[in-house]
């Protein structure tokens, strides 16, 4: 049960749950490959560092990230015992809309998806003006946004199993 903060730090850098309770699904977009592959490279190490077990993580691909919305939906109908669903993907901003309309969908798809089942689905995607932005947040520069999904996925799982 939630219990009551005793003062504002305890909001502060939160201790990340250890995982080994739970099953985790990770959705990996197949466009721009290179760097998708890094995060969930990113994901996948972090997700085993943290105890979840290899036998508890399912990973699958899509062909674009405008595909994750429906592979997490998919995900929980078909595996209802799922703690939390990781989606992967990388947009890159374009000479046309497009970019518009795939992040638009992608983050409200996600966050729909998330509501409806009353589970963590977590958003590891990428949406950058150009490839160097997004390989500096593939293990880059700016470290692996793979990395912050997985944690994000077993902090969310553990509030959503012990609120
Ligand atoms: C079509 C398209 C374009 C132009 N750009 C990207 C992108 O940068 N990143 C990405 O993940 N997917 C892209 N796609 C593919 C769409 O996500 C989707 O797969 C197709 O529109 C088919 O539904």
């Amino acid at each position: 049960m939630a219990s009551h903060l005793k003062n504002l730090s305890d909001f502060s850098h939160t201790t990340i749950p250890n995982g080994s309770a739970f099953k985790i699904a990770i959705v990996v977009a197949e466009w721009n490959a290179k760097i998708t592959g890094a995060l969930y490279d990113g994901a996948l190490k972090t997700l085993l560092k943290h105890g979840v077990q290899e036998n508890n993580i399912y990973s699958v691909a899509v062909p674009g990230s405008f595909e994750l919305t429906a592979a997490a939906e998919i995900f929980l109908n078909r595996q209802p015992d799922l703690d939390a669903v990781i989606c992967l993907g990388c947009v890159i901003q374009g000479d046309t809309k497009h970019f518009d309309f795939i992040c638009d969908a992608v983050a409200n798809g996600i966050t729909n998806v998330g509501i409806k089942h009353s589970k963590p689905v977590i958003f590891g995607v990428l949406t950058t003006n150009d490839e160097q932005q997004a390989l500096d947040r593939a293990g880059g520069k700016h470290g692996n946004k793979g990395d912050e999904a997985a944690i994000t996925a077993i902090k969310m799982a553990d509030f959503a199993t012990t609120i």
